[in-house]
């Protein structure tokens, strides 16, 4: 059975972060060791979060399971919530790579052309180079545009978006997608770049008029388990896109806007279907 670390924080409430992640790529097959950075009552959206910082425990849980000489076929990076962090995640990245498995980092840190409230450029700076470390990289638009410098658009062109996707390429990743690209009303979805053959691809879904917290944990969860069970990259994106459209639909008309998250539980059964 393939093995997979995600290292990423524990909102207690909130269905995002390890709370979609460990249950979306363990039903996809796939086992998920959790390295968790810091337990919140809820995601930072909410006011009044409580948190409790765990960056003194990610280098002894490490190091322990160096000793035991676990082995992980993909290591993927969500939410993290310093700069100190990220630099003990990036010495991670060297400790447990290996010339098979794969590095993939959500850079998670804005959306809709802003920063989270953690976080400042300076962080965003720091990000871009854990992001040089990676096989994979799944920013949103707004992400991108903090990690290259590149202005933040919400009308674009192809061109803007192979633009943003070859700064993307020059932080250092093998593969390069951004998430949210839509050229078309009614259409929504990923666009990427193998940097290495330097191939396009692309897929869109329909686009359900609504957003939800933590569909874009959810989107890369997916995207790590199917290339886990051995997808391609283009397939890995479109089983995310249809996955993720799917379970906003689902929420959207049966629970409406609003709420804190999607309903990705009811939904999860079909995912484990198509991955069989
Ligand atoms: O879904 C991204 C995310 C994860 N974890 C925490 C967050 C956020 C986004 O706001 O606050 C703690």
């Amino acid at each position: 059975m393939k093995r997979i670390v995600t290292i990423q924080d524990i909102s207690c409430v909130g269905k995002c972060s390890l709370t979609v992640a460990l249950p979306i790529i363990s039903a996809m097959g796939v086992e998920t060791a959790i390295l968790p950075t810091a337990v919140l009552s809820t995601h930072t959206m909410f006011s009044g979060f409580t948190c409790k910082d765990m960056t003194d425990q990610i280098i002894p849980i490490a190091e322990h399971w160096k000793k035991e000489k676990f082995g992980f076929d993909a290591i993927y990076t969500g939410y993290l919530g310093s700069f100190e962090q990220i630099e003990i995640v990036s010495k991670l990245f060297d400790e447990f790579k290996t010339d098979s498995n794969l590095i993939i980092v959500d850079p998670v840190m804005a959306d809709n052309g802003k920063l989270y409230p953690a976080f400042d450029e300076a962080y965003a700076r720091e990000n871009a180079k854990l992001c040089g470390k990676a096989d994979l990289i799944v920013p949103n638009l707004t992400e991108a545009s903090f990690l290259t410098g590149m202005p933040y658009r919400t009308t674009y062109d192809r061109k803007y978006i192979t633009d943003m996707l070859e700064a993307l390429a020059k932080l250092g990743p093998k593969y390069v997608a951004l998430t949210g690209v839509s050229f078309e009303e009614g259409k929504i979805g990923v666009m990427g770049l193998d940097t290495e053959n330097g191939a396009y691809f692309e897929y869109y879904t329909e686009h359900v008029p609504v957003s939800y917290h933590g569909t874009g944990d959810i989107f890369s969860s997916v995207v790590v388990g199917a290339l886990t069970r051995g997808k391609s990259l283009p397939e890995a994106f479109r089983i995310a896109c249809d996955y993720t459209k799917e379970t906003i639909a689902y929420t959207w008309h049966t629970v409406g806007a609003g709420g804190y998250g999607v309903d990705f539980e009811v939904t999860l059964p079909k995912l484990v279907q198509r991955m069989q």
